[in-house]
């Protein structure tokens, strides 16, 4: 049965360039309009895409706040964002509005796991020093005490968020020999905790103030902005590193900086920030930090996979079913 709401062929509005095999299917299944050139959309071309679609396909890029969907015409019933995290959509005023969001989970959970591991490995192991080093032209050979780093086997990580690609990232750091602790809102299930052999910290606060990595896995939500705050940062010993893979809102940037600056924390790994796409001039002048431009997921196939979800879910809904990876708001 045909969505009543939604006509048989809808109008779907793409914010920005996807895989060439996805927007190829997109054309064939819906009337599509694409952004082929990628530049990101202003606020008055987004107001006019949710006025005219009936389904709009937005990344973590755009802001789909309460401004915007104030504005969207009656069409619009579907917004199935590429990508998982959903805190650039305003989930309660889509919610009064009877719009419906869907998100692509699961299928970027390796390949962001994957992203962190190397920056847990980077960064105590200083890749990045190391490799400035070479293309400086200035490396005069080896010493046996130069570019020295901490070891990563036998230390402790603390996993800020044991969801999905928390717990990739535990699978993954057992086999370099980390033992593995977490914090998490809820505990996770005891099989899971035993197959990770992972440590649940009830208090954060305790966790951060007991290990030497700290990795950032946990979606961006009011409950999250700042959980590592100024007073959170400090409680990191000295010689500990922080990653982040997951929204640079999570941590407040300038304490970082700050603490980074100072010795307060041994080094950082960001592959988010909280003004993306600008860095805290603060942290681009410090060697003991690696910055990534927002690459987690970034793999061909990630991006194909996410496509794909994004297409099943418009097509499930405009069939006048259940989208698969409706998001619910009390979920976040
Ligand atoms: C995506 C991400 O590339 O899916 C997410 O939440 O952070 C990224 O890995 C991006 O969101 C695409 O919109």
């Amino acid at each position: 049965m045909a969505n009543p709401k939604m006509k048989r062929k809808p109008l779907v509005v793409v914010t920005r360039k996807l895989p060439d095999v996805i927007e190829t299917r997109m054309m064939e299944l819906f009337e599509t309009r694409l952004n082929l050139d990628d530049r990101p959309l202003s606020q008055a071309e987004l107001i006019r895409a949710v006025k005219e679609a009936d389904v709009l396909v937005p990344t973590v890029t755009d802001r789909i706040d309460s401004a915007i969907l104030s504005q969207a015409g009656e069409n619009l019933r579907l917004i199935a964002s590429f990508g998982t995290g959903v805190d650039h959509i305003d989930l309660a005023t889509a919610r009064t509005r009877g719009i419906t969001i869907t998100n692509t989970p699961g299928v970027l959970t390796e390949d962001t796991a994957d992203m962190t591991m190397a920056l847990i490995l980077a960064v105590p192991r200083r890749l990045s020093e190391g490799e400035r080093v070479i293309r400086s032209g200035n490396w005069t050979g080896w010493s046996p005490t130069s570019m020295l780093g901490n070891r990563i086997w036998g230390k402790r990580l603390g996993i800020v968020g044991m969801g999905r690609i928390g717990s990739a990232v535990a699978r993954r750091a057992r086999g370099f020999g980390l033992s593995v602790h977490y914090h998490n809102r809820r505990r996770v299930h005891p099989d899971l905790e035993a197959e990770l052999e992972a440590t649940y910290w009830d208090s954060l606060d305790q966790m951060l103030a007991h290990m030497d990595i700290v990795s950032v896995n946990c979606p961006h939500t009011p409950a999250t902005y700042h959980l590592l705050s100024a007073r959170r940062l400090k409680l990191i010993r000295p010689h500990s590193y922080i990653v982040n893979t997951s929204r640079g809102e999570v941590i407040d940037e300038n304490a970082l900086a700050r603490a980074l600056e100072s010795g307060a924390i041994g080094g950082a790994g960001l592959d988010v920030f909280e003004h993306e796409p600008a860095i805290n001039p603060k942290l681009l002048k410090l060697d003991n930090v690696v910055l990534l431009p927002h690459m987690g997921s970034a793999t061909i196939e990630g991006r194909v996979d996410m496509g794909e979800k994004v297409i099943v879910n418009i097509k499930t809904f405009a069939d006048g079913h259940a989208p698969p990876d409706r998001v619910i708001e009390t979920m976040y």
